[in-house]
């Protein structure tokens, strides 16, 4: 009995592997020049928060940088710049960090 919980365990473990290997979070730096009064940085976060699989967007308007978490099975760094741009911010790919 207990030997059959335990392979029930490794079956339900190999599966969660197998499933966070296909969709990986994902998170880059966009820089996006444009955002020139503090109201911008609302404007770009809520267009990069309407593409299908973002996670976690923070924006940092002094530094001008959105760092954005994603869903990579989802998403890809192509249309969350295109997101921005789509909102009149046009965005450049500044850093392609850590896959957690
Ligand atoms: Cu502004």
């Amino acid at each position: 009995m207990f030997k059959r919980f335990l392979t029930f365990g490794a079956a339900l473990f190999l599966l969660g592997l197998s499933g966070s290997a296909l969709a990986a979070a994902e998170t880059v730096t966009l820089s996006v020049p444009s955002m020139y009064c503090s109201a911008c940085p609302i404007t770009v976060k809520k267009a990069l928060q309407r593409v299908d699989g973002v996670e976690k967007v923070a924006i940092t308007f002094e530094s001008k940088e959105a760092v954005v978490t994603f869903d990579n099975a989802k998403t890809t760094v192509a249309k969350l710049r295109d997101a921005t741009a789509n909102a009149g911010f046009p965005s450049l790919l500044k850093e392609q960090a850590s896959r957690s």
